[in-house]
């Protein structure tokens, strides 16, 4: 009966939003609908990743599909079609894209109190050989509507009110954090509608799994060398952790989420600051790790503290399972001892 119940009773994104909203008796509706255009957004590129596939027939990108319309590339289709909703649902005032050098101030009369920083297609360079990629974002509430600065999107990741990301993998998965938690909801293609999963996620406390590019060691710094190196031989007899790397951070949070371990993209001797974006896709991702009982770490401080200068500023980070990146603080600061 429960089964039925539960069948029944579906817990679509859009209600499990409205319930928390009643937890915030201030807040006027403008999160529920800035996060329905966001999930509109994931709707289409969830479509448009899956068609990506047939490539073939609809044109590459650059090329010209059967129409002879000019294909553009997923990812700027997917850039367009989120600031367009962003812009649309009248509750933003600043968007930051991956995609566009500058911020997008959004006109007078369709601002609203959120600023949005995305990433819209992580690990685009991925979509020909059908691997998993994702959107990411993080959502800030801003001081000064009327007159918005960059400044209101230069704030450390703490100060976020929401972060999540959407996968387009087997399933389309969007997992989301407005503070209380972690949840995750898959699309139900035939009702178009994303259903609870995954409620209130928990990262394991430790995992068995390490997650990096170890085509870098050459070029890692000692605490992170010294790190992977315990991950393969470990020196209290315990078993190696298992390397499991994607290359789409999308899909290797995901896992790291779902079944604990460490994700790790370190400064390496190329990268001082490493590859991966602050505001669009450390921040997104550290403020769920913690929502979900893991932590983050940048080789310096604690992740969600770093105060951004610039908008598409890089950091080393370090997320996981809380036990696995204590670790990877140690080593660092019996490094800053020497
Ligand atoms: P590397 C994809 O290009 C991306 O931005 C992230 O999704 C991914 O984690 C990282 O870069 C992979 O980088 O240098 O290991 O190929």
């Amino acid at each position: 009966h429960a089964a039925e119940a539960n069948r029944t009773d579906l817990m679509t994104i859009t209600r499990f939003v409205l319930n928390e909203q009643s937890r915030h008796p201030e807040s006027r509706g403008d999160f529920t609908i800035l996060l329905s255009n966001i999930v509109l957004g994931c709707k289409f590129v969830c479509t448009a990743v899956n068609k990506a596939g047939l490539a073939k027939l609809i044109g590459l990108a650059g090329e010209t599909n059967v129409q002879g319309e000019e294909q553009k590339k997923l990812d700027v289709l997917s850039n367009d079609v989120f600031v367009k909703a962003l812009i649309s649902s009248g509750r933003t005032c600043i968007l930051v894209s991956e995609e566009d050098e500058q911020a997008t101030f959004v006109e007078p009369s369709k601002r609203g109190r959120y600023a949005v920083v995305f990433d819209p297609l992580d690990g685009s360079s991925n979509i020909d050989c059908g691997v998993s990629i994702g959107t990411i974002f993080g959502i800030y509430m801003v001081k000064d509507s009327i007159e918005p600065t960059l400044d209101e999107v230069l704030q450390p990741g703490k100060n976020m009110v929401a972060a999540g990301y959407c996968m387009y993998g087997s399933s389309c998965t969007f997992v989301l954090s407005t503070g209380a938690g972690v949840n995750g909801f898959t699309l139900d293609p035939s009702l178009g509608e994303f259903i609870l999963t995954h409620p209130d996620i928990k990262i394991p406390k430790k995992g068995k799994i390490y997650s990096v590019n170890e085509g870098n060691a050459k070029n890692w710094d000692g605490p992170t060398a010294k790190y992977v190196e315990r991950c393969k031989f470990p020196k209290d007899g315990s078993s190696p952790k298992s390397l499991r790397y994607i290359g789409s951070m999308v899909a290797d949070v995901h896992r790291t989420l779902l079944y604990g371990g460490i994700f790790l993209y370190p400064a390496d001797k190329k990268s001082p600051n490493g590859k991966l974006r602050v505001l669009y896709e450390v921040f997104p991702m550290s403020f769920l790790m913690e929502q979900a009982g893991g932590q983050a770490f940048t080789g310096k401080q604690r992740a969600l503290d770093l105060v951004p200068m610039d908008i598409h500023e890089r950091s080393p980070i370090f997320l996981g399972s809380y036990e696995d990146v204590e670790e990877v603080k140690a080593l660092y600061a019996a490094e800053d001892k020497k």
